[in-house]
């Protein structure tokens, strides 16, 4: 049981935290880069593990890695242009393959045919177009010669009798360190790095030593390395309130603004655009864009972030799809990211219409409706009477007619007391979900 004062790793005022996480606060919008050596056979990034592959009959895919198209530069350009302001790339996957130069290992990208370090190119290119970026780090790690394999899969028979055999003489306090040496080294050799995005623990799983990443240590030596950085939350230190900045719902969408002691925590959603994180060739359950850009609304509708992960090919492109996907959330960002860049979710005051989604921007006192299903009826706000100042289209700035009861124009039959009708146009206007910014009294 730790002390109300141990509970803190670091001395810093819940404001302090607040400045610190103000800009990812605001941004609301990220891509997610998972690559790696699982991007040549092309069918899930956990390919090593779920198909049992040996280092042996992994080592092709080293072999052949060689990412001749690889330009970070347009893939940059495509994150900024879908409305993305970071980015987070997997520095090393799961199964243990360095995109970055360690002087810790030879199983790392300058090593193979392709000879350069990738994140240093990364690095450079999504600075140099003004984004943000962060690095994922697997804690796990199928490939080092201590790290010990402690995964049973939900899904397989249980493999206890095999891992124990795989795991003798191995020695998790080498491996330890051996974490501890390239997390120091990613977070020294390349500058200011805004987020950290380690990836994961198993709480438990090993009785009294349960921190097999000794993250306590890990967490302080990070903030000292990079006193800005903002640090997800799957290091295993949940009795620590400032042990992670953010929580990471993987792949499903919250229900409501999730919670640390009663009060909200700062959260961002990860979610991939069909199901795999790496390149997965044969995957056909691509995401529609209004499936996109909902997963988008409905995160910062809830005070959240969104990180959309891209899988890039082994030649170091993004496939059709996923460019596809980015340029139409552009084309949409580009006239309504008023509605997510500095928002959060609405004041309860304001209910929310049938299929729609609120988000509020606190510093100029707007609101965004956005219609999910054009509505082919009349169109009322219920309990807006006396709130709104102006209503208009963010897409055009076209004004949108308002009515309440007892105006000389006033539309509403169905309409009660203190609501408000909309006298929205028959035809829905040609952006994918159209979005109301409301300009509310004083
Ligand atoms: C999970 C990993 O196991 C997946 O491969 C992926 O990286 C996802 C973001 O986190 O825990």
């Amino acid at each position: 049981q730790l002390s109300a004062q141990e509970k803190k790793l670091f001395n810093e005022t819940p404001e302090q935290k607040e400045q610190r996480l103000a800009w990812w606060t605001h941004d609301r919008f990220g891509m997610f880069i998972h690559w790696g050596l699982y991007a040549l056979p092309a069918r899930h990034e956990w390919v090593k593990n779920r198909e049992r592959l040996t280092n042996e009959a992994y080592q092709k895919y080293f072999d052949q890695f060689n990412p001749d198209l690889y330009n970070p530069r347009e893939w940059a350009r495509m994150a900024k242009a879908a409305g993305m302001k970071y980015a987070v790339i997997t520095s090393k996957h799961h199964e243990g393959f360095c995109l970055f130069d360690s002087k810790y290992t030879d199983y790392k990208a300058t090593k193979t045919a392709y000879g350069k370090d990738l994140i240093r190119e990364w690095v450079d290119a999504f600075r140099a177009e003004g984004l943000k970026v962060g690095f994922y780090y697997s804690l796990i790690d199928w490939h080092h010669p201590d790290y010990t394999i402690d995964r049973v899969h939900p899904q397989r028979p249980d493999d206890t009798a095999r891992y124990a055999q795989l795991n003798k003489g191995r020695d998790m306090a080498k491996y330890r360190e051996y974490l501890h040496n390239q997390l120091r080294e990613i977070l020294t050799n390349y500058g200011k790095i805004d987020i950290l995005w380690a990836d994961f623990s198993f709480p438990g799983r090993f009785g009294k030593d349960h921190n097999d990443w000794n993250s306590v240590e890990l967490i302080k030596m990070i903030r000292k390395l990079q006193p800005d950085i903002i640090i997800n939350d799957r290091m295993d230190l949940g009795e620590y309130e400032d042990g992670g900045d953010f929580v990471t719902p993987e792949q499903y969408k919250v229900s409501e603004w999730p919670t640390r002691n009663g009060k909200r925590i700062p959260w961002e959603t990860c979610q991939t655009f069909s199901g795999s994180w790496g390149y997965y060739r044969d995957e056909t359950s691509w995401k529609d864009i209004k499936q996109l850009l909902v997963l988008l609304i409905e995160s910062v509708s809830k005070g959240g972030n969104l990180l959309l992960n891209v899988g890039p090919t082994a030649r170091g492109t993004f496939d059709h799809r996923a460019k596809e996907a980015l340029q139409a959330m552009g084309q949409w960002m580009e006239v309504n990211s008023r509605s997510i860049y500095g928002c959060t979710q609405a004041p309860p005051e304001f209910a929310k219409p049938d299929n729609c989604l609120l988000t509020y921007n606190p510093a100029t006192k707007r609101l965004y409706v956005h219609l999910l299903d054009y509505p082919l009826q009349n169109f009322t706000l219920p309990g807006y009477k006396g709130k709104i100042k102006y209503a208009q289209f963010l897409h055009d700035a076209s004004e949108i007619r308002m009515s309440a009861p007892g105006m000389h124009h006033s539309l509403g039959s169905n309409q009660g007391e203190n609501d408000v009708n909309l006298s929205l146009p028959v035809i829905k206007p040609g952006v994918e979900i159209p979005v109301i910014e409301l300009v509310l009294n004083e």
